[in-house]
């Protein structure tokens, strides 16, 4: 099997300190975390930003700042920006992370509900926009996907030379409103993409560990983080992004899975650097 690719969703845009202390706003916090979690096995580094204060932000210059702090600290990881950033951000303000030429970045290829009134709201010509801005820029799209359907259009697109393939994608499973965190739905899921095509999972929640064993288990690849769960166990909040990135470790290492390095993740990736 493949070695195995873990991201570090280490900050996200949703989570506040007041789920878990830990999670980082400012830019030596957020490469405090970056660094932990690129020591514990990490190869990718799944990037939102906040201001000081915590209200998440795309701004370039403290995109900047964060990919700065977080290259002294890991100086090989791969650095992937988010371009979803927070709800209800103009298509404008999402990209601008792109202008720092950064060698992945997400591209969320579809519409869910994100609980009470929230909409993450990525239209078709959001995503062919998105795409081809990405495929100007030589930059690897990881292709977020929350229900089945969004792979479909992420391969009808990708067939129209929107999205450069082959495609990476992540299933985010468990959010309210997108597929559900099961070992049937994600099987759906991986069963749904091209034989090119590779897979990383995301399971939200209580549902992270027991959705990165099963991606290891099948060959795919694993992105824990705060972003999506900030408890280490049921209970116990985790002491930093690292720590979950551990159990990973962990987990695959019973599972005879070894870890794959940045250098490793870019070839299976086949990604430029
Ligand atoms: N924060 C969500 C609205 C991404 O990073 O591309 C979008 C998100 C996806 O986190
Ligand atoms: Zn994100």
């Amino acid at each position: 099997m493949e070695k195995l690719i873990i991201t570090a969703a280490i900050c996200g845009a949703e989570v506040t300190k007041d789920h878990n202390p830990a999670v980082p706003y400012t830019v030596e916090e957020i490469g405090r975390e970056a660094e932990a979690a690129y020591k514990a096995g990490a190869s990718i580094i799944h990037l939102h930003v906040r201001n000081d204060d915590g209200t998440p932000t795309q701004d370039r210059e403290r995109f900047r700042a964060c990919i700065e702090e977080v290259k002294r600290r890991c100086p090989d990881a791969i650095i992937q920006p988010s371009t979803g950033g927070a709800v209800g951000m103009s298509n404008e303000e999402r990209m601008q992370p792109l202008g720092l030429n950064p060698e992945m970045a997400t591209l969320d290829c579809g519409t869910v509900n994100f609980g009470g009134d929230e909409i993450f709201v990525n239209s078709e010509n959001t995503i062919i926009e998105f795409g081809q801005r990405m495929i100007e820029l030589g930059i690897k799209p990881e292709v977020e996907v929350f229900d089945k359907g969004m792979i479909d259009s992420a391969i009808r697109l990708a067939k129209k030379g929107y999205i450069r393939e082959p495609m990476h994608f992540n299933f985010v499973l468990g959010v309210n409103g997108g597929i559900s965190a099961t070992v049937r739905d994600l099987s759906y899921m991986a069963g749904s993409i091209p034989s090119n095509a590779t897979f990383t999972v995301s399971g939200i929640g209580r549902a992270q560990f027991p959705m990165a064993a099963t991606a290891i288990a099948m060959g795919g690849h694993v992105r824990v983080g705060f972003e999506d769960n900030v408890y280490i166990a049921k209970g116990i909040p985790a002491k930093s992004n690292g720590e979950l990135v551990e159990k990973v470790v962990r987990i695959a290492n019973e599972l005879g899975r070894a870890i794959a390095t940045p250098q490793e993740a870019r070839e299976i990736l086949g990604m430029r650097g």
